[in-house]
Parts: structure tokens; sequence; C-alpha cells
């Protein structure tokens, strides 16, 4: 006879539900200057205790403190707060416009904004990065891109530059460094990986930066990307987003319950870190870290970012389904942009009225851009590019059988 006990699984559940606040004391949160700074040439196995402790700068007075702060002038921390209030600000706006039906679908980067800006940040004209959907703020974060650029593109009318081929915010803008968005998830790690290996093959200069979301890291790609990266050191920064939550999955489910994502690197033999992702400047110190390694023929590195998604998955997603609805406001990580304005405050380098006449600024820069973008039709006028049009950039020359087609759709649609 058997008398051996039934075999069970264990599956995660997070610790806060609707109704029951969630028990935050999983993220393990470190002191604010309490982790080390490793050297540039550290051996990945070296920072394997960074994978599970979590690099912070600011502490809760606002103050820069430990060997992370980084050596940045205030002028540009005030452009770092302006391009996270911009990118919050441009969010709320399309988040209304969807509403409106001017757009189809919209997802916001609420709560998250300090990743995308201050990497932005520390890398280089010419470098690539390879984003997922919620990092709008590595093209709010500069000047070259117009944000009626964008608008055209999530409204898909007649100046959408990809001529509503995309859905709404995958963008694609080559001359930002902004490879086009692929909603096949974790794609961009193994692009990223083979676009810096390209770049050293070619003897070039440029690094890439690969992003992906907590959830996806349990693609297949992911592992893939880190074990070519690993093999040829390629010149890649590999950006795991921890915002807690894949659309009603709690992060523990794609495996971050009895370990951490940045362990994921330190097991493939490369070198690891696990960041405050809202606190702005232990981003910029920990992409200025890693991209210098980068540059440096060192390697890649790995970096988990800690913050939480403050707002819904996407406009067709519900979060008061499956989580507390005030969880954002108990994230003991706080807000990114009150944590720089806290910081700007107390260096002097900023007031409350100047806060204010930006914030106005920026909003009325935003309608402006809106305004713009709406001349040239949304959803609600049916502005869109002309159906022939999805015979063109397909190929470098049209074959004969798109000539055909498109002869064809003419003729019978009088186009
Ligand atoms: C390969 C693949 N599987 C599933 C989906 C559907 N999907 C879209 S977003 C998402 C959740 C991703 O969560 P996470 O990676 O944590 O990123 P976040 O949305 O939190 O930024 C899923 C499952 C997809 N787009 N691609
Ligand atoms: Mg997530």
């Amino acid at each position: 006879m058997n008398k051996r006990k039934p075999l069970r699984l264990h599956v995660p559940e997070p610790t806060g539900r609707p109704g029951h606040a969630t028990d935050f004391s999983y993220l393990h949160v470190s002191p604010a200057g309490d982790v080390r700074r490793p050297p540039l040439d550290t051996t990945p196995v070296d920072t394997a205790d960074l994978a599970y402790s979590l690099v912070r700068v600011l502490d809760d007075k606002g103050r820069a403190v430990g060997p992370w702060a980084p050596k940045v002038q205030p002028a540009e921390l005030v452009r770092g707060l302006r391009a996270m209030m911009k990118t919050r600000i441009f969010d709320a706006r399309m988040l209304i416009a969807q509403r409106q039906k001017k757009i189809s679908f919209y997802m916001q980067c609420l709560g998250e904004e300090a990743v995308a800006t201050a990497h932005a940040m520390a890398l280089d004209p010419g470098d690539m990065c390879f984003p997922t959907y919620r990092q709008q703020g590595l093209l709010l974060a500069r000047d070259d891109v117009s944000m009626v650029e964008l608008m055209c593109q999530l409204m898909s009318n007649a100046r959408d530059p990809l001529k509503g081929r995309q859905l709404p915010v995958m963008y694609s803008i080559k001359r930002a460094g902004f490879f086009s968005i692929s909603g096949n998830l974790a794609t961009q790690f193994v692009q990223a990986v083979g676009w810096g290996m390209a770049s050293a093959i070619m003897g070039d200069t440029k690094i890439a930066s690969a992003w992906i979301g907590d959830g996806a890291t349990a693609e297949a790609d992911f592992h893939t990307a880190l074990t070519f990266a690993h093999v040829y050191r390629a010149p890649v920064i590999l950006n795991v987003v921890n915002n807690q939550w894949a659309i009603s999955t709690f992060q523990a489910i794609a495996g971050g319950e009895a370990t951490t994502f940045a362990a994921r690197g330190v097991g493939c033999g490369i070198a690891s870190l696990r960041v405050d992702g809202n606190d702005f400047l232990a981003v910029l110190a920990a992409s200025r870290w890693a991209a210098e390694r980068a540059r440096g023929n060192l390697g890649p590195t790995l970096i988990e970012w800690i913050t939480y998604r403050g707002g819904a998955h996407s406009t067709s997603d519900d979060p008061t389904r499956y989580r507390p609805a005030d969880d954002w406001q108990h994230f003991p990580l706080g807000d990114p942009i009150a944590r720089l304005k806290q910081h700007l405050l107390a260096l002097k380098a900023w007031s409350d009225a100047q806060h204010d006449a930006l914030h106005k600024e920026l909003e009325a820069e935003v309608l402006a851009a809106q305004k713009e973008a709406e001349s040239h039709g949304t959803l609600l006028d049916g502005h869109t590019p002309p159906v022939a049009s999805m015979f063109e950039d397909v190929y470098k020359e049209m074959p004969a059988h798109l000539k055909q087609q498109l002869a064809q759709l003419e003729s019978e649609h009088g186009h």
C-alpha cells in the first residue's frame, strides 16, 4: 500500500485582493544608500547580492545618499522631472481621447515614468531601444520627437506615419532609437541582443537596450536572449520592468516569489542589479553603469526595475476586479514624480510655484499638440489613410502580384 502523501502544486497568490490590503513586505526594500556599487568590470557572479537587494538613492527626506548617487546637475534633473510630468499628462489626455472614441485603444505608464525617462538620459544618439508598449517615456523625454507625430499614430489618421498598420501606442521611430514595437511579447529581447551583436560585429560603438515586463519573462525568448548575451558578451542593457502585474496576473505567477527577476541574469552569467524604478536618480545611475559596461566591452547587464503599474493594464482592463482599488497609494516606493520633486525642493533648486507653472505649461503644450493632431483626423471622422496604402512599404519595389491586386482594388472601388 502506498503510504506517501498525495503530491500537490503550489499556486502563488497575490498578498492583496479587492477589499483586502496588500502586504508589500514581499518586496524586500533596502534602505536608500545601503547597497554597494561594484566596479564596472565586476564579474557577473559578484553581483549576486545585488540581484537580491534594492539599489536606492533617494531617502524619505528626498536626499540623494550612498554610492549610487549620480553626478548630475539640478538643471538636468528638472529636465527629467519635465519629461516625467509630460509623459503623465500625455497619458491622461490620450486616455480621455480613447474614452471619446477618437482612439481605439491606449496604454498608460502611470507610476512607471522614471524608468524610461531616466534611462533615456543615459543613452547616446544612435543607441537602439527595443521597447514594449509601456516605454513611451523614452520618446517623450526627447526633444526631437513631436507629440503631434505620436498622437497621429494613436488616432490612425491621415498623418499617421505608420498608416494605421500598428495598434495605437506601437510606435516605430528609427531616428529616435525606438525600434518598432511588436505586440508579440519578449521578441524585443532576442532582437535587441541580435542588434547589439551586429553592432559589435560591424565594429560600431552603438549599444542596444532591451525591454520586457515581469510577466513576459516567462516566454522562452527571454531565456534565449540571456544565453546569447552572456556567451558573446553582447553590448546590451537587459531591462526587466517589474510593475507587479501582467494584466490580472501577479508577478509571482511569472516566477518572482521565491527569487527575483534580476537573479535570472546572475544564473546566466550576466551582471545584474535590482533597482528602485521609482527613484529617478537610481534609474539614472544604474542605467549609466550598465551603458558604460556595454560600451567598454564589459558585457551585458540585466536590471530589474521595481515599480508599480498605477493604472489599468490598458483601456480594455479593469484592475479593481483583481487588486485593491487604492493599492498604488500604499506601494512602498511611492510616486516617482513626487519623489524627484521632493529632492529638487530639498536642493532648493525648485519651488511649488515653479512646479505648478510647469504643470500648466505642459498641459497647454499637450492640448495644443492634440488640437493639431486632430486637425488631421481621428477615428470619429474616418480620416484614415487610403485603403490602397496597404500595398505600399512592404517591398522596396512593388512585385507584380501586388500591382495586380492594387489595380483590381482601384477598378472595383474607384480608389
Ligand atoms: C507572446 C504573447 N503572449 C501573450 C500576450 C498577451 N499579453 C499582452 S500584454 C500581457 C501582459 C504582459 O505583462 P508584463 O510582461 O508584466 O508587462 P506589463 O503589461 O506589466 O508592462 C499579455 C499576457 C502577448 N501580447 N504576447
Ligand atoms: Mg508587468
